[in-house]
């Protein structure tokens, strides 16, 4: 089933000019870039796309960590998009991570994990909706 979900490059990752080379990865899996977009998030714009972990004794470095430096907003497409991603992702620790997984080959720490992937359909379409406008993806 084609679906989307929607992905962020984190500031390590735009910091170490990684972005391209992350990309690389993401599409060597099947997945299709259809929107992509370079920001700086605002204080307000990180509060609220993790609201989730708001209670979370870490919430306030990951803010810290998400504003610090530009990152990459995306949309990417495939046959079971959102479950795909995350496998290709890896797991949130690096040390966790299988071999070949984004946060395995560059994350440095469970804080700078490199990138972000919606947990399920229902979250992508909440979190695409924060960044994207139809218009905007073009599939
Ligand atoms: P994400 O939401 O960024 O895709 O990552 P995830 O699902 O694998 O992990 P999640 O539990 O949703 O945590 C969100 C992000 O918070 C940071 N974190 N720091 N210091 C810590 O113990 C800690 N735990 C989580 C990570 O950046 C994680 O990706
Ligand atoms: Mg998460």
């Amino acid at each position: 089933m084609t679906e989307r979900t929607f992905s962020i490059l984190k500031p390590d990752a735009t910091e170490r000019n990684l972005t391209g080379a992350v990309n690389a990865v993401i599409e060597a899996a099947g997945l299709r870039i259809v929107g992509q977009r370079r920001i700086h998030m605002s204080q307000a714009q990180a509060e609220k796309f993790y609201e989730v972990h708001k209670e979370r004794p870490f919430f306030g470095e990951l803010v810290e960590f998400m504003t610090r430096s530009p990152v990459v907003v995306q949309v990417l497409e495939g046959d079971n998009a959102v479950a795909r991603y995350r496998e290709v992702m890896g797991a949130t620790n690096p040390a966790n991570a299988d071999e070949g997984t984004i946060r395995k080959l560059f994350a440095q720490s469970v804080g700078e994990n490199t990138v972000h992937g919606s947990d399920s359909a229902e979250n992508a379409a909440i979190e695409i909706a924060q960044f994207f406008t139809d218009a905007d993806i073009v599939g």
